[in-house]
């Protein structure tokens, strides 16, 4: 890598100043010095007494659906070593936010030798990393002359701020592009091209609404009152870490409970492994063939709930059935062979889709019919397939179908809700272009926004978009290259850099994204720069840390509120005053925290909050139960459902099922059913690309943050995990390199052969770092799995089928 982003400097200073080995190195010369023996000893005793260390709060700001305190030891403006929260008496409930592996090794991130340090314009091609140093002025300037020019030119619907979840949580420093300082600049100048949806929930979070009218589930905690917990494709031991995260609250949970614990997941995960009661192996893509199979069992057995079917729901059977729908259309009919596929959804029928064995699904069904109350989750990888819309909302299926809605030690079927502590972020102001893309088709808005339509590209607030994306803003996001699909792909897209003319990134690290920049600036870290930060997902215990700066900033790294503020005054006197309202970032902080208080006067005072570092407060309604006043009274507590209940079966949906254009190999459904898709098990290509694949959320990273980290990468390796039967018939033996390819790309990454994981389906951890000679064989020797995955969306959420994929598996 070339000099401007790897400067000469941090990684030395660093050894030097802050570590045992260069005070030892110093002791060691100093015995030859007239007081060698005193110096020495001087040396040695600071190289180990930790009595001169400041210590600092801070947080782990990374999007992994936890969030940890950090306190970090600061001597000479460096962070020395790193401890975790230690306060109170760490009983459940009230208990210690202790960081995980990743938040515990942030010094090597702080300090790593490839951080930014000055701004950069890129001087050769895009990907290739070419980049020249140039000063703050000369940064700001250009990137202020591209934005007016793009307004001018093409009007504000060209200007795009990606999708990016680097930085979750503070009142300042947030990625998140509805509420972060980049949309607030935005909105003060006209506004931007907005998407909907999440690259996290985009089908679960769409489709859940047509059932619940949003999309809640039980607070974890409340697995205490359960008898039975079942968890489709969940899995918080590695995606809700952490002493604040939620595998906590299952363990404890469950600890007092005792309750029986199912694990449905294609891979025998870290949240099963020595804990459940039992694993099902499941073909990806499948879950929703499952339930329905569940379902023949539950209503020929007579386990169904149905007066709370009756009451609650509609579109059950032939009782409920709303207006206009088809007489055959309702749920009972699609189990029972009666609707229009004629096929009854037997377990022999499920079993040959999902690959699960007849009699272990009746017996499932059984279990699940009678243990009461019941916690049906599913975590987001389920949804993340091409038929992810369906899935979701049948997994719903099952506590609908057995009454385990709306009730304490029961769930909706969705992923875990948690409590959250008041907080009050940096208002963005209102964005007045109502157009608004899936956050997954920004690439095809680049190469052929004005074809895109409503119906068929699910373009909204327009029937077409006007104009393509011409600037591109970037904070804190890896997914321009790294965590967007069909990376040679992009690149291609990106290379003409007459189409997508301006490609602003801000971050911390030379990703693959940020090699893709016109303009690269050196962002702050959370850690360095004041702010307060609201727990994530974290059971029914909220929190506070309020984080100081650990250093003072250093090279020429800006914090994001002064980056954005910049900008802003280079547009105008009338802009800046509109964006800043005349405060520094303190004076907001404030602000902020003033208007926190009069929400929730039982907060500390900003000062004794600063003083404390963390507070923590337990959910004073004891658990969060989604749809609790639904379940008590529904006429006076209606569902956002048009019809206010359950909508088993959604008229809305029916409507869009017949007027929006779709591929033959793509489903919109009233009612949620199995169907298949595109690029999966069944799909034609896989005679060619025998074996599914996905890419799980790892705990060697944060998707892609923490992923350069030398000690996370040699303590959870990347690795390729085959089914033995899978790896015999290729000659693979665990630990050898192989190759993984289709159609799309080709990636170089060793085997572990293993029966964790189910006969034909293979997976890998998500977000390691992409590395590939673009402008040779682009084979990804970092073992990025977008070197493989797919463009094109799933059918109604237009959201991002990452785990739906088909590749072929050979030895290197
Ligand atoms: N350590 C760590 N934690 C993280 C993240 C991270 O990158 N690293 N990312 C965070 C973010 S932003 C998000 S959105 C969440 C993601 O959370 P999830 O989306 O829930 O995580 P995944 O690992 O994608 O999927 C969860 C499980 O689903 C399984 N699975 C995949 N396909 C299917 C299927 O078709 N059916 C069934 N039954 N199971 C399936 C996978 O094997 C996996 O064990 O995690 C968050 N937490
Ligand atoms: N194949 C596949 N692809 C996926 C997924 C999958 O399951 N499979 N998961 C998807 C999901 S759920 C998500 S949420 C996305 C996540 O994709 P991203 O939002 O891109 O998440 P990260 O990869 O963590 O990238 C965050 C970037 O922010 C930077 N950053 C961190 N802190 C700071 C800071 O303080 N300042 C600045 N300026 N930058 C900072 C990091 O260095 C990192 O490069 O990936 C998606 N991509
Ligand atoms: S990565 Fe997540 S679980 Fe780990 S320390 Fe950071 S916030 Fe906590
Ligand atoms: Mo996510």
């Amino acid at each position: 890598m070339s000099n401007p982003f790897c400067p000469d400097g941090i990684s030395r200073r660093t050894l030097m100043k802050g570590s045992a080995i260069s005070g030892l190195a110093l002791a060691v010369s100093g015995i030859s010095l007239p007081f060698g023996l005193r110096a020495a000893a001087t040396a040695v005793g600071a190289a180990v007494t930790p009595d001169e260390d400041k210590v600092v709060w801070g947080a782990c700001s990374v999007n992994c659906g936890s969030r940890c305190a950090l306190r970090l030891h600061v001597r000479d403006n460096e962070v020395t070593w790193v401890e975790t929260d230690n306060t109170g008496h760490d009983i459940y409930g009230d208990h210690q936010v202790r960081a995980c592996l990743r938040g515990r090794s942030i010094r090597r991130r702080i300090n790593h030798p490839e951080r930014l340090n000055y701004p950069m314009k890129r001087v050769g091609l895009r990907g290739e990393g070419k980049f020249e140093r140039i000063s703050w002025d000369e940064a700001l300037d250009t990137i202020t002359k591209s934005l007016k020019g793009t307004v001018e030119k093409y009007g504000n619907e060209a200007v795009y701020i990606n999708y990016t979840s680097g930085i979750v949580g503070g009142n300042i420093t947030r990625s998140s592009p509805y509420a972060s300082l980049v949309a607030r600049l935005m909105n003060s100048y006209g506004g931007f091209l907005s998407h909907y949806g999440t690259y996290s929930t985009a089908q679960i979070a769409c489709a859940m609404p047509y059932t619940y009218g949003s999309n809640d589930g039980n607070s974890t905690s409340d697995i205490e009152n359960s008898k039975l917990v079942v968890l489709f494709g969940n899995n918080p031991a590695e995606t809700r870490m952490s002493g604040g995260g939620i595998t906590y609250y299952l363990e404890q949970a469950r600890e007092r409970s005792n309750a029986r614990m199912i694990v449905i997941d294609p891979r025998y995960t870290d949240t099963a492994a020595g804990r459940e009661d039992e694993w099902v192996p499941i073909r990806p893509g499948t879950d929703a063939a499952l339930v329905a199979g569940i379902a023949h069992v539950l209503i020929s057995e007579n386990l169904v709930d149905q007066p709370f079917l009756d009451k609650y729901c509609v579109g059950y059977d032939e009782k409920t059935l709303p207006e206009g729908a088809p007489a055959n259309g309702h749920y009972k009919a699609y189990i029972l062979g009666q609707g229009d596929d004629g096929i009854e959804k037997s377990p022999r029928w499920a079993s040959a889709i999902t690959g699960i064995p007849v009699d272990k699904i009746i017996k499932l069904a059984r279990e699940i019919g009678s243990a009461k109350p019941a916690y049906i989750a599913q975590g987001w990888g389920p949804q993340r397939q091409a038929n992810g819309e369906l899935t979701s909302r049948a997994i719903a299926m099952l506590p609908i179908l057995t009454g385990n809605v709306g009730i304490n030690g029961g769930n909706s079927g969705a992923r875990e809700s948690t409590y959250t502590i008041t907080i009050e972020r940096m208002p963005v102001l209102v964005n007045p272009v109502k157009t608004q893309i899936s956050c997954f088709s920004w690439t095809d808005a680049i190469a052929r926004g004005p074809e895109m339509t409503a119906k068929r590209d699910g373009v909204r607030g327009k029937d077409k978009l006007d104009v393509p994306i011409k600037f591109i803003w970037n904070y804190a996001g890896n997914t321009i290259i790294n965590q967007h699909s069909d990376i040679n792909k992009t690149h291609d897209i990106l290379q003409d850099d007459s189409q997508c003319e301006m490609i602003v990134v801000i971050e911390n690290f030379m990703t693959s994204s940020a090699k893709y920049a016109d303009i690269l600036l050196p962002d702050l870290m959370t850690v360095e720069q004041e702010d307060i930060i609201p727990n994530d997902y974290a059971g029914n215990m909220g929190y506070l840390i309020f984080i100081q700066p650990a250093t003072t900033p250093k090279f020429e790294r800006k914090p994001i509120y002064w980056i954005t503020s910049e900008v802003a005054r280079r547009l105008g006197p009338d802009i800046y005053q509109k964006f800043t309202e005349g405060r520094t970032q303190e004076e907001w902080l404030k602000y902020l925290y003033a208007k926190m208080l009069e929400q929730d006067p039982a907060l500390p005072s900003y000062e004794a909050l600063r003083e404390m570092g963390i507070y923590k407060r337990k959910d004073p309604n004891g658990h969060f139960v989604a749809y609790k006043e639904f379940r008590a009274d529904p006429d006076a507590n209606p569902l956002k459902t048009p019809s206010g209940k359950i909508e088993i079966y959604s008229s809305k949906l029916a409507e869009i099922a017949g007027s929006w254009e779709l591929e033959k190999d793509e489903t919109i459904s009233p009612l949620p059913v199995y169907a298949s898709t595109f690029d999966g098990w069944d799909a034609p290509e896989r005679s060619s690309y025998p074996l599914q694949l996905f890419g799980f959320h790892y705990k060697a990273r944060t998707h892609s943050s923490y992923g350069n980290i030398d000690i996370l990468k040699a303590a959870c390796r990347q690795e390729v995990w085959m089914n033995p039967i899978d790896a015999q018939k290729r000659g693979i033996a665990n630990g050898d390199m192989v190759r993984v390819f289709n159609g799309r790309g080709e990636l170089r990454i060793p085997a572990k052969v293993t029966p964790r994981i189910m006969p034909g389906v293979t997976a890998m951890g998500q977000g390691a770092w992409h590395e590939a000679n673009m402008a040779g064989d682009r084979i990804d020797h970092g073992s990025c799995i977008n070197t493989l995955t797919s463009q094109r969306p799933s059918p109604l959420a237009k959201g991002n089928p990452q785990h739906t994929n088909l590749v072929e598996i050979k030895k290197a």
